[in-house]
């Protein structure tokens, strides 16, 4: 379109390297590998070098093969946070084979369809999510194996990580003479990862190693990257099967940190990590954030190691940034905006440019602009309307589903987010609202149309609507509005419990039921989901 107002990404320090995220990676273990941390579990105080990263992931790369796995062929990894996450996911990156990440909280119809979309034929699978995935298992005819990856036995038909290595691997091989595969970084698949877009139930986000080697570079940058200086540790809280963590931890060992990991969010085991390991930078989701600008737990303990906060994956309250900035004595709040479909963030607050409340500047080799949300034409500066990206950081579409993908990314290439937001005279950006239906508790995804889904297989609803309600320290809590059957009778609780054994936690209703006559819904009969939400609140405004 001519005459668009598009804003440009600041000029890179580095150029984006053209070749595989594998490549990148295995250069990265090697030269990292005299520094003798680069994972720390902070529950257990395990500990894996990048030597034990570069060696296992080389030989279970090698084993990939002798098992039989070609390019493109899909593995899984449902795991909470580990130091042994990483193995099989850099082994896929080295032989161009796919990686499909999947919520370990998850009860086993998610995983069934979450992994129906991908097929894995390999899933590597921690105890915490053996019991479902091998009822997966003996339901569908895609998984051929399921590998442990934190027991030193087998259990049951699933192999236990070191005994499939000892099984598939080349007892002679030498890792400095190992190759990762070369093929095209553009359009080599590297991750299937899961997102509901702006509608619909979740579908499987297409990432390349191209969309990785740009993630790469931001993190190298020194003003749009997490401190660059080798062995410098940073806290990472958030999960590694989701875009934010995963694709902020690779980076983090293209720059040889030391990430010390928390698989869960407990109150005084965190501010004890914290000063237990002096960390310098914290990565987390918002409700964090809430918890360090009120709890008064947080001036027991000694966090003055603490020198950078970066957040993201939902909105952050100025209020609590500004409390949060203050209490621990630092300049102000690094921002990420980013979506699983733009790999890893495309907006980043720059160290040497933090303003309060905004999402950051355009990231490098990324464009961005805003749209009117009925002309569609461009916007100059604050002016709200939809934000749009383009870049090689995004995804090459959604899985199998070409039509998802034609309303998700245009004809020139934008993908639009969904989101409502602004840019300010000097380009720094303001996410104020969310067009599409996607509900974000405590920044996970929940797609409202799952819900509904589910809700409606019920005997006694008749129709249902779902929600987010704005919640303070979760962001927002999933609510519903419900018509019930007529001559039928269900109560809130009934339908709570209905829900919470169907779903994994993160997909409760906790926002509450409102038990209307009809579900509002427009001239097409699509949901106006605006008045449920309004429904919603007048609920909680009674209570
Ligand atoms: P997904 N403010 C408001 N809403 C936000 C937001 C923000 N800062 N970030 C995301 N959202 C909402 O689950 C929008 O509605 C992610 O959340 C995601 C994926 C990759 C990276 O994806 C949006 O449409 C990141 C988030 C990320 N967050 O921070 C950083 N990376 C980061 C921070 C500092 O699909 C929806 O969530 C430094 C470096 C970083 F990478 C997308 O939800």
């Amino acid at each position: 379109m001519p005459n668009e107002i598009i804003l440009h990404g600041a000029k890179p320090r580095d150029p984006l390297d053209l070749g595989t995220a594998g490549i990148q990676l295995y250069r990265a273990l090697t030269n990292f590998s005299f520094l003798r941390e680069a994972l720390i579990d902070a529950h257990t105080e395990e500990v894996v070098s990048y030597a034990d990263i570069l060696e296992n992931s080389c030989r279970l790369a090698k084993c990939y093969e002798n098992y039989g796995l070609r390019q493109n062929s899909v593995i899984s990894v449902c795991s909470e946070n580990s130091t042994i996450f990483f193995y099989p996911v850099i082994a896929a990156l080295y032989m161009g084979v796919i990686t499909a990440t999947v919520n370990d909280s998850y009860t086993e119809r998610e995983l069934l369809e979450t992994l129906n979309i991908s097929k894995p034929e390999l899933v590597f699978c921690s105890k915490k999510a053996i019991k479902n995935m091998m009822a997966l298992k003996r339901n569908v005819n895609f998984i051929k194996k399921v590998v442990l990856l934190d027991s030193k036995e087998d259990m049951g038909e699933a192999q236990c990580l070191s005994n499939f290595m000892a099984r598939y691997s080349e007892p002679n091989l030498d890792v400095r003479n190992f190759k990762p595969r070369d093929f095209d970084a553009k359009e080599q698949v590297a991750l299937i990862m899961s997102s509901s877009g702006t509608t619909g139930l979740p579908k499987g986000v297409v990432l390349t190693h191209r969309n990785l080697s740009v993630r790469f570079v931001h993190c190298k940058d020194p003003l749009f990257g997490t401190r660059t200086i080798p062995s410098t540790s940073i806290l990472s809280i958030v999960p590694f099967h989701h875009a934010f963590g995963m694709f902020t931890t690779l980076s983090y060992f293209i720059v040889g940190l030391r990430v010390v990991l928390l698989k869960r969010f407990e109150e005084k085991f965190f501010l004890s990590t914290i000063e237990k390991y002096r960390i310098p930078t914290i990565v987390l989701a918002p409700p964090v954030m809430v918890f360090l600008a009120k709890s008064p737990l947080v001036d027991q303990y000694d966090l003055s190691s603490i020198r950078e906060v970066a957040t993201g994956g939902a909105p952050v309250g100025t209020e609590v940034a500004v409390a949060v900035a203050k209490r621990l004595k630092i300049g102000g709040i690094l921002q990420g905006y980013g979506l699983t479909e733009t790999c890893c963030a495309v907006l980043i607050t720059p160290h040497d440019d933090v303003k309060t409340g905004s999402t950051g500047r355009v990231a490098p080799y990324v464009q961005a602009k805003i749209v009117d949300l009925t002309t569609g034409k461009s916007l100059g500066p604050n002016k709200r309307g939809e934000l749009c990206f383009k870049s090689e950081i995004i995804m090459k579409g959604y899985f199998n589903n070409k039509q998802a993908t034609e309303e998700a990314i245009d004809k020139e290439g934008w993908l639009h987010s969904g989101d409502v937001g602004y840019y300010d005279d000097d380009g720094h950006f303001f996410v104020v609202d969310r067009l599409k239906e996607l509900i974000k508790y405590k920044g996970y995804q929940v797609a409202p149309a799952e819900l509904e889904w589910l809700l409606l297989q019920h005997p006694s609803i008749k129709d249902a609507g779902v929600t987010g309600v704005p919640d303070e320290a979760a962001g927002e809590l999933p609510g519903a509005c419900i018509v019930l059957q007529e001559g039928k009778s269900l109560t809130e609780q009934e339908i709570i419990d209905y829900i919470a054994e169907r779903v994994s936690p993160t997909k409760r209703i906790r926002g509450g039921v409102v038990f209307v006559d009809d579900i509002p819904k427009g001239a097409t009969g699509k949901l106006v989901r605006s008045e449920l939400r309004k429904l919603l609140a007048q609920k909680k405004s009674k209570l």
